[in-house]
């Protein structure tokens, strides 16, 4: 029987060696979790969180694929078919230099919790493959698309498991992965989503992570008696998370002042709006352009090899990759009077960033509940397949906002309910463990 949450982290590092993003993962759940389930002896027991942490299925697999210049070229792939308690396995892909299995892990457990939040019935899941898109010509892109779904598609199903995009894949590679997936079994299902419009997307899917964010965003700051108007928002990234989300902030009447990549960041202290944010959208989405494009055309500063948390603002949105803000940037955040982190990425904020937001009473969002309407699109993509139609905008934009709300209102009552008032992370982990556990409990020991 488990001993005390320590030891049990340790033996999730001991059988999981070399995957430190999975591990704080766990750590991060774990923690919040560790008194629910002393309370209810059912879950120890039936080793709820055991089995939690052991993937489903790990599926690794090579990808050879042929180079414009005719050179051969190997990459790995992986699906992680982290929890199907609630659903089919459900989460992106991400194509990406960095990925590996412990990252991929780590991302699959996540999504287990943010899936459970948004309502809808999907499990956990997630993969991708260390290929960088960055470079490579559209033809080159496909081939490697090709090369991946001629291994994956033997895992998935509409029934079984259905991915969708993340850093790397978006539109362009899922309409490479759907055609492949459709020749290959000769069926036309919603296996994937973030499909285009006239193959069976949904209106609202692109704009639903960056938007829900947003929403999130705007139900917390509310239980403060504040919101967006006149706020000053940095944000980190520039692609289909954050332009949307610069896009609602603006209607909601804030201001975007940075975004950024791997290489620094832009500083545009009079906002990003109009047809600023008419060039943004296409930067890297149509372009694939680097983020210092933005600077040089508007003559703003570019700050190179730094992240934008060193910038005064009132709300930060790490809208980019795992751990980009650390301990150092949450006391300058802290110390420029910030008052709101949001987390539109996945795991942005290492722990002790987050322990200290927690410690200044800054209000502090995960990512499994902020960024959650990406993935609650999705659901809602995949309900609309089911039924073989098709929502209009105001319909997907009115499900998703209900759902953003419902995603707050959950994690406000599960910690209020479990003695941490006012702490998301322990809300958003409590509220998306129960129901993935219940759930297990129901179906027993498989
Ligand atoms: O991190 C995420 O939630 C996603 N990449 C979206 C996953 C999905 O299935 O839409």
């Amino acid at each position: 029987m488990l001993q005390n949450a320590g030891a049990f982290l340790e033996g999730v590092i001991a059988r999981n060696p070399a995957e430190p993003e999975f591990h704080q993962a766990v750590h991060e759940v774990v923690e919040s979790v560790w008194p629910v389930i002393e309370k209810r002896p059912e879950y120890r027991k039936a080793r709820i969180l055991e089995r939690m942490v052991e993937p489903e299925r790990v599926v690794s697999f090579r990808v050879p694929w042929v180079d414009d210049k005719g050179e051969v070229q190997v990459n790995r792939g992986f699906r992680i078919e982290m929890n199907s308690a609630i659903g089919p396995y459900k989460g992106g892909l991400r194509f990406h230099p960095s990925v590996n299995q412990g990252i991929l892990k780590f991302l699959a457990f996540e999504q287990t919790f943010k899936n459970s939040l948004t309502t809808l019935p999907m499990g956990g899941g997630k993969g991708g493959s260390d290929f960088d898109p960055r470079g490579k010509s559209d033809l080159e892109v496909m081939r490697f698309c090709q090369a991946f779904m001629s291994e994956l598609f033997r895992h998935i199903g509409p029934n079984t498991d259905v991915p969708a995009g993340d850093i790397g894949v978006g539109g362009r590679e899922i309409g490479y992965l759907f055609g492949q997936y459709k020749k290959l079994k000769n069926e036309f299902t919603g296996v994937l989503t973030g499909k285009g419009l006239n193959w069976g997307g949904s209106l609202m899917r692109p704009e639903a992570t960056g938007y829900g964010t947003a929403y999130f965003a705007a139900e917390m700051l509310a239980t403060r008696g504040l919101d967006f108007q006149g706020k000053t928002v940095t944000i980190s990234g520039y692609g289909n998370v954050g332009t949307f989300f610069i896009q609602k902030v603006n209607e909601l009447g804030g201001k975007v002042v940075t975004i950024g990549d791997e290489y620094g960041y832009a500083h545009d202290p009079a906002g990003i709006s109009g047809e600023k944010l008419d060039f943004l959208m296409k930067l890297w989405t149509v372009h694939r352009r680097p983020a210092k494009d933005y600077a040089d055309k508007y003559r703003v500063e570019w700050i190179p090899g730094k992240r934008p948390w060193e910038v005064p603002c009132d709300i930060a949105v790490p809208t980019a990759c795992e751990n980009e803000l650390r301990k150092p940037d949450a006391e300058a955040l802290v110390a420029n009077g910030c008052k709101c982190v949001v987390e539109a990425a996945n795991m942005p904020c290492t722990a002790d960033a987050i322990a200290l937001f927690h410690a200044k009473g800054i209000l502090h969002a995960p990512g499994k509940a902020a960024n959650a309407g990406g993935v609650a699109t999705s659901g809602l993509e995949m309900s609309q397949n089911s039924m073989r139609i098709g929502w209009s905008r105001e319909e997907v934009d009115k499900r998703l906002h209900g759902i953003m709300k419902n995603i707050h209102g959950a994690c406000v009552a599960a910690a209020a309910e479990f003695g941490v008032p006012g702490n998301y992370d322990a809300g958003a982990n409590i509220a998306g463990f129960l129901k993935v556990a219940d759930a297990m409990l129901d179906q027993g020991v498989v």
